[in-house]
């Protein structure tokens, strides 16, 4: 059963999400989670509403110290082809990690919680550059940390959980599991996800696949309730209202992992690969104390961010540009005559592409032609 939120508690949130500035829905989250009715019902909703009135506070008190000249920002802007979060419990070897990755040498020593704030450096792989974003530990209740290195996580492209074999596996995972959900990032599949994509006109439309538990009507119903009267609603599995609400209200997302294990440079390390694998079954693990173990995490977040590089060829030029464009895995020649030039769309006529997605190298081919890692493009226009 959905939460049930009163019209007017609704009608705080619709406001707070409207909010012009960061003060102005901090204030309007403060009444939201007090017209939130108390029962076993809204927990979850008011244990999330209450961490981002938290992160909130946290983010304008760093403004403030910021216009003070005190203090930097802490959320790490991305560079570069992704943006890596690695984290863990303390001591687990998280700046390790990085220093190996990116070349930089952070402090690294048994001193618990030595790392402060989320850091970046950058690592490059083949011709292109990975950014690493080192943070603070995480450990068990509300604290400062967690919500630093989460919040970074719920910003990156790829998770790297970064796992100590000396410390107990299970309970490491399931502290960054449960700390990660809390937030709402998961990272398997969700049973049923459901996507909300807000548009300008149009009314409510509903694309449900596999079999979902309410209807076409009601999920219009409940959206409306929440001041959304235009959006397309992708359902996948068993989605049933609660599930519409939950991703209306806290925006859920599935981000791909890998896991780091550190500490293991022994053969006992099979075991705790395989207790690893069980846990994790969509996270990829990594030994770090074997030799490859940089080019394999460089392969494996390559793979997981689901990109690829495309290279242009200016037209009569016998060499492709020496850096590649980075595009989402799927994208088209249309993605690229974009990304070159917005008014290169109204005179563009064909393209000649090299590599794996044509039969012969130079085919000609249209906009909707779909791109593969490696391709060279060369585009003609009037
Ligand atoms: N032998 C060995 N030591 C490691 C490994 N990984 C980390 N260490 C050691 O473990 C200690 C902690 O490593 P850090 O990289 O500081 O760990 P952290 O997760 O960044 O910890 P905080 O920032 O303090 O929360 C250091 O003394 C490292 O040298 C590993 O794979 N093998
Ligand atoms: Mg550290």
């Amino acid at each position: 059963m959905p939460t049930n939120l009163p019209p007017q508690a609704q009608a705080l949130w619709v406001k707070a999400q409207e909010a012009k500035t960061k003060q102005e829905k901090l204030e309007l989250l403060e009444q939201f989670l007090s017209a939130i009715p108390d029962h076993k019902g809204t927990e979850k909703l008011r244990h999330q509403i209450r961490h981002q009135i938290a992160v909130l506070k946290e983010e304008l008190e760093e403004e403030r110290m910021r216009r003070k000249g005190k203090g930097v920002s802490y959320l790490v802007e991305k560079e570069g082809a992704a943006q890596i979060a690695l984290i863990g419990v303390p001591d687990s070897g998280k700046t390790l990690v990085f220093n190996t990755l990116t070349g930089l040498n952070h402090p690294s020593t048994s001193v618990n919680f030595e790392t402060q704030r989320p850091t970046p450096g950058m690592m490059v792989y083949l011709d292109l550059m990975f950014q690493i974003v080192d943070t603070p530990s995480i450990f068990e209740g509300q604290n400062r940390f967690t919500s630093l290195a989460t919040t970074t996580a719920r910003n990156a492209d790829v998770i790297a959980l970064v796992i100590d074999s000396t410390q107990a596996i299970e309970a490491q995972v399931a502290l960054l599991t449960s700390v990660l959900e809390r937030n709402h990032v998961f990272l398997r599949p969700l049973k049923a996800q459901v996507k909300i994509i807000k548009r300008a006109t149009g009314g409510v439309n509903v694309m449900a696949t596999g079999n979902p538990k309410c209807t076409n009507k009601e999920v219009a119903e409940l959206l409306r309730q929440y001041g959304i009267t235009n959006a397309l609603v992708v359902i996948n599995g068993p989605a049933d209202l609660d599930d519409v609400e939950a991703a209306v209200l806290q925006g859920s997302l599935v981000k791909p992992s890998v896991v780091v294990l550190t500490k293991s440079d022994s053969l006992s390390s099979q075991n705790a690969i395989q207790k690893l694998e069980k846990l994790l079954p969509y996270s990829p693990v990594l030994n770090f104390s074997t030799n490859e173990f940089k080019q394999k995490f460089g392969e494996t977040v390559f793979s997981l961010a689901q990109i690829i590089r495309i290279y242009t060829k200016p037209l009569n030029e016998k060499s492709r540009s020496a850096r590649p464009l980075i595009l989402k895995k799927g994208s088209t020649v249309m993605d690229v005559v974009k990304s070159v030039h917005s008014k290169l769309l109204e005179t563009f006529e064909y393209a000649r592409v090299w590599g794996s997605s044509v039969k012969f190298g130079g085919a000609k081919v249209g906009l909707d032609h779909e791109l593969a890692d490696g391709d060279v493009i060369e585009i003609h226009a009037r």
